[in-house]
């Protein structure tokens, strides 16, 4: 309960900060989107990871606030980026389940934040994963259709984790497909999981949707999934994800 408190406060002093994790477009050789990933820094416990407080966010009704905030940080973030030459660049926001299904039919509550901050939405992904769908819940659908045609981008994240995730592909309309990083952990040595990926990624390029390979750790995975042409990298090989100062130097030394 101390630590709901201390979350609230966090949220309404803007204490929740975002870091950004790059993602590596391999056919320009530049970072063609940023992850943004939630960050919270308590004066006396430290760094709290976002798998303990987004799901304290949820239960205490502080979710949608919380993400509302957190969007129009990424909103203001990506101005100063535009501002700065850099204005070819996404950003790419994490949503919880309960989130997502909470937020208007419409989508109008974020859809709001970037019209704010006159941002094209086409500049915005929206990650969500596969447990959004098993919810049950009709509207899913209409969200995901109302921020597409308002311009937003939809991911699939952590894919191929979930339970009937192929089905996801055939009912959904989406644009980016995000690899969980488990398929690539044994490459390119382990000769099963090598051509499920191979598989996985020829099955989006033929949706056409875009796909991002997560959880790239080693050259050796970078070159054979580069090999398979997959177009966008992300992983420690490239940064973990950073904050504001280490971005800056990162964007300026990779470009
Ligand atoms: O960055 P890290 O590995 O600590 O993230 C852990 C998990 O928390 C990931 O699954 C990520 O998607 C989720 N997460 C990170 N930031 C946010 C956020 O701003 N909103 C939501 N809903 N989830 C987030
Ligand atoms: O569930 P989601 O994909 O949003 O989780 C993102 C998390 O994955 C981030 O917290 C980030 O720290 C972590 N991550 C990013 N790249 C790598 C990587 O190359 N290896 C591992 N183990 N984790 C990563
Ligand atoms: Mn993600
Ligand atoms: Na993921």
């Amino acid at each position: 309960e101390r630590m709901q408190k201390e979350l609230m406060d966090a949220i309404s002093k803007n204490e929740i900060e975002l870091a950004y994790q790059p993602i590596w477009d391999n056919r320009l050789g530049r970072v063609a989107k940023l992850e943004a990933l939630a960050r919270w820094t308590h004066r006396e416990w430290g760094v709290i990871s976002p798998v303990e407080f987004i799901p304290l966010a949820e239960q205490s009704g502080l979710i949608q606030a919380m993400g509302e905030k957190l969007l129009a940080r990424a909103c203001q973030d990506l101005k100063q980026l535009q501002a700065m030459g850099y204005d070819w660049l996404q950003i790419s926001i994490n949503r919880s389940t309960l989130e997502f299904n909470t937020l208007n039919p419409d989508g109008r509550d974020w859809l709001d934040v970037l019209h704010q901050h006159e941002l094209a939405p086409s500049s915005f992904i929206f990650e969500i994963t596969e447990s959004i769908f098993m919810e049950g819940h009709e509207d899913h659908l209409q969200r995901i259709r109302a921020l597409r045609s308002a311009g937003c981008l939809i991911a699939i994240d952590d894919f191929g984790t979930g339970f009937s995730a192929l089905n996801y592909l055939r009912l959904y309309p989406m644009d980016l497909v995000k690899i969980d990083r488990s398929f690539v952990q044994q490459i390119p040595g382990h000769t099963q999981d090598r051509l499920l990926l191979k598989g996985l990624i020829d099955i989006v390029h033929n949706l056409g949707m875009q796909l991002v390979v997560e959880g790239i750790e080693r050259e050796e995975q970078q070159a054979f999934i580069c090999s398979q042409g997959c177009a966008y990298t992300q992983g420690f090989l490239f940064s973990k994800p950073l904050a504001w100062a280490d971005l800056m130097s990162y964007l300026r030394h990779h470009h």
